[in-house]
């Protein structure tokens, strides 16, 4: 495949961006690869500077469900666009995706938007550090909420992909109050509340980790968690920006039946555009401010266009059988990359929740960061490289999960399984 615009683009890019990208996951670094520079999207495809045209299973890290420009969602948009498109006063648009969101996910009571991942995050901690009036926090390694100082700590996605999970720039100060447990491993959370008694204020978790792959909650582990948590007072996140509106309309705990004191989203419910949300309790989120004293704010939250881009996404997923679909199209894929890696003798372990999958290079189950580290990421990169010049758009790390949409088609989910037998040979 040509790529010379994308390789120039590239070299210009990195005199005026640190390292010539906005966000690291986006460069192709850890694939020994130069990053593509896409000029469009539609459906299931991406389409780069040199007219290459890729399946992709980025999905824009996630929002992306419908597939790219879906048309109802572009024809809102525009239609928002033309009334103005951000105010910095209350608009009816953000009542509506409020009260859709709490329809959806019964534990959200209300409901704040902000306009990334990280803010909702950044701002549930606080909110849950105002309401216990305690400091510590509790995370999972492996687990990536966003780049806050707090949450920086044994982090996943980019951060465990380049090898810095704590962050030069992160004073040991703030760090000191985050403990990290072992995802899956209820005795390791047990430990850290017990020796950190009454000073706990909540533990966050991915309940689907999907930023060191995807590793699934073993069977009843958030179920102690919920217990552990109401017994300690603790609040109990749940940060859902990536499996919420994804596994099910629900979320993850919809789909576990686990109720989280708080929750976080982001991703789909800005259909694209830059949203993130956090809700929870009534008695938790009145402490807000205005209605209290902990303090949250933001020039672009609840943007029309953003407000308008999750509303028409998130009507289309109430279509009865989307999931059903989503799932079915899922299972096919990674049954069929898992069959195409046993055929050829590759050893990998697949994991699946919803539309949500990963294929770790390694022949052991992979349930925490401690298993998924040992995996073969160099033989991931050479798999990476040789699925895009099969024309097959995969995230450029081990360490990320791969989303499927509704608008990829039999054959794409047939040449991507196709593309793989022929990769893990090559491997
Ligand atoms: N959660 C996404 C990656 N796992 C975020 C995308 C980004 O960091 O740019």
């Amino acid at each position: 495949m040509q790529n010379s615009r994308s390789v120039c683009l590239f070299k210009q890019a990195q005199n005026s961006i640190p390292g010539g990208v906005n966000s690291p996951v986006r460069a192709f670094r850890s694939v020994g690869a130069d990053p593509l520079f896409i000029k469009r999207a539609s459906g299931s495809q991406i389409i780069d500077e040199d007219d290459n045209t890729y399946i992709d299973y980025v999905g824009s890290w996630g929002p992306m469900i419908l597939g790219h420009c879906h048309p109802q969602v572009v024809a809102a948009v525009k239609q928002t666009m033309d009334n103005g498109c951000s105010f910095g006063a209350p608009t009816e648009l953000e009542v509506t995706l409020a009260e859709m969101v709490i329809k959806a996910v019964p534990s959200i009571e209300m409901v704040r938007m902000v306009s990334s991942g990280t803010e909702a995050t950044m701002s549930a901690i606080r909110l849950a550090r105002g309401y216990t009036s305690r400091d510590k926090i509790l995370k999972f390694s492996g687990c990536y909420h966003g780049h806050s100082d707090a949450l920086l700590v044994k982090a996943g996605s980019g951060a465990a992909t380049f090898g810095v999970p704590d962050s030069p720039g992160v004073p040991a100060d703030f760090a000191k109050h985050t403990l990290t447990a072992r995802f899956n491993d209820i005795e390791s959370v047990r430990t850290l509340v017990a020796e950190n008694k009454g000073q706990v204020a909540c533990i966050i978790i991915e309940p689907i980790a999907g930023n060191m792959g995807t590793v699934p909650p073993r069977e009843g582990f958030l179920e102690a968690l919920r217990k552990l948590c109401t017994d300690e007072g603790i609040v109990l996140i749940f940060d859902e920006v990536m499996s919420g509106f994804r596994v099910a309309y629900g979320g993850a705990q919809q789909v576990y039946g686990v109720t989280p004191d708080m929750t976080t989203l982001g991703k789909i419910i800005g259909g694209g555009l830059p949203v993130g949300a956090f809700g929870g309790k009534k008695e938790i989120m009145s402490l807000l401010s205005p209605s209290g004293g902990v303090y949250q704010a933001g020039t672009l939250s609840g943007n029309p266009l953003a407000m308008t881009a999750g509303i028409e996404t998130l009507k289309l997923l109430q279509r009865p059988g989307f999931y059903q679909e989503l799932d079915d199209k899922s299972s096919y894929l990674s049954a069929g990359i898992a069959k195409a890696a046993k055929d050829a003798g590759y050893p990998i372990y697949s994991t699946r929740v919803g539309s949500m999958i990963c294929a770790f290079f390694n022949k052991n189950e992979v349930h925490d960061w401690d298993s998924a580290s040992t995996c073969d990421t160099a033989a991931f990169a050479k798999y990476f490289r040789l699925m895009l010049e099969e024309g097959v758009y995969l995230a450029p790390s081990q360490f990320e999960t791969a989303f499927v949409s509704i608008a990829h088609s039999q054959d794409d989910l047939d040449r991507t399984i196709a593309a793989a037998a022929k990769s893990f040979k090559a491997l």
